[in-house]
């Protein structure tokens, strides 16, 4: 049944709000049919990762999505009717007259979108609706997850065929990237200010085998080439240290840098939605978990690494917790640890497989919530 959506999302720093909020919508749009107008307060940055997104224009439409421009001026929402399902994106706050516009019309469906965490409390709070204490309207909150209970992850209908038409060779060629290297390991680098970047950067240089490191233009990419003293930062900037070859490729649209993570061998990942992304590319991915300030990180971290690991053998399992941990600002590693990881390449892509297959049994987000919103209307 085609519906009108309203999703509303306030980009607090980074691009993961935006980034899920817009696989949603497209997925809405493009494969249930779904009509879709995407609220969003900061055009700047949904450009980084969809160029065609105009960033002077309140109002325009990009693959069959009305893409609105939400600004501090609320009397926008004067004139704006509230579609049949609200969801407000990662706890924002909708507008103060908008809400009242929907009082009006009780059988509006209202979620609020959550963070993703494989914690065990996810599917005990999922999709438990309660009363909004001023307006009176029920709100329901659908918390991502990696387990059936939960209200799932985003995954195209089509992802893996997708991925198996890609031409990685001609893909790795389209951004300079050299393919004629068989021994070398091809590593993907995207992570945040905190971590240990000098001292991976070191252990990578030292390596014994040759590491193509492919970094998307940004604070990183430009930490890097001050660490190596390069004189100016551009992309398509190549640098060499020792072993270490290293790439300054522009920031990707979704779709390439979902290429980029199947052409790696190995993908340090961020957040919540490369993080995911990352495993259904299925490679080798170290996770850079957002941290936060009560240190509340460690305990979604520890329970993603309980669910993941769980059938892995031990010594793979050490090594990832090893690596993790030490990516996310506990303890330090010498060069063996990574050498190691290294050398358990192939067996993490089997492993990974195997647990994408286990993600793709259980029903995605999207069609979770189309199902959820059929049961209310
Ligand atoms: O940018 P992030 O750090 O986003 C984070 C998380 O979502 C976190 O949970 C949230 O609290 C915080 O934002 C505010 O990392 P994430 O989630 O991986 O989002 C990055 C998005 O950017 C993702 O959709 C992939 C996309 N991307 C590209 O499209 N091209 C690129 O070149 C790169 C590097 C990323």
């Amino acid at each position: 049944m085609p519906r009108r959506w309203d999703i509303f999302c306030t980009v607090i720093d980074n691009f993961g709000d935006i980034g899920v909020c817009w696989r949603l919508s497209r997925q809405l749009s493009h494969e249930y049919g779904q009509t879709v107008r995407l609220w969003v307060n900061d055009l700047q940055r949904f450009a980084r990762l969809e160029p065609t997104v105009k960033t002077n224009v309140s109002y325009q439409t990009i693959q069959g999505i009305e893409v609105c421009f939400w600004s501090n001026d609320i009397a926008v929402f004067e004139q704006i009717e509230p579609a049949e399902v609200v969801i407000e994106a990662f706890a924002c706050q909708l507008p103060e007259n908008y809400l009242r516009k929907m009082q009006q019309n009780d059988s509006t469906v209202w979620i609020n979108l959550e963070y993703l965490s494989a914690e065990p409390w996810v599917k005990h709070y999922h999709a438990i609706p309660s009363p909004h204490p001023s307006s009176g309207l029920v709100k329901t909150c659908f918390f991502p997850g990696f387990v059936a209970g939960t209200g799932g992850l985003i995954r195209e209908k089509n992802y893996p065929s997708q991925q198996d038409a890609f031409q990685r060779q001609a893909f790795l060629q389209r951004l300079d990237i050299p393919t004629n290297c068989p021994d070398s390991i091809y590593i993907s680098l995207f992570c945040y200010d905190q971590a240990p970047l000098d001292s991976l950067i070191k252990h990578l240089a030292e390596s014994t085998v040759p590491i193509l490191l492919i970094v998307p233009d940004g604070k990183i990419a430009q930490r890097i080439t001050q660490l190596l003293n390069y004189s100016h930062y551009e992309v398509g900037l190549q640098m060499q240290l020792q072993r270490l070859t290293i790439f300054i490729i522009p920031f990707l649209d979704q779709t390439d840098y979902d290429r980029l993570l199947c052409s790696c061998d190995i993908n340090f990942v961020r957040g919540e939605d490369s993080f995911v992304r990352a495993q259904y590319a299925a490679n080798s991915f170290i996770w850079n978990i957002y941290p936060q300030t009560d240190q509340a990180h460690w305990q979604k971290l520890d329970a993603f690494l309980d669910l993941y690991t769980l059938t892995m053998p031990s010594d793979m399992k050490n090594s990832v917790q090893q690596l993790w941990y030490y990516w996310n600002g506990r303890g330090e590693i010498d060069g063996k640890v990574l050498l190691h990881f290294f050398s358990l390449t192939e067996s993490f892509k089997k492993y990974n497989k195997t647990w994408f297959e286990q993600l793709s049994k259980q029903q995605h987000l999207t069609s979770n919530l189309v199902q959820f919103v059929e049961n209310q209307l």
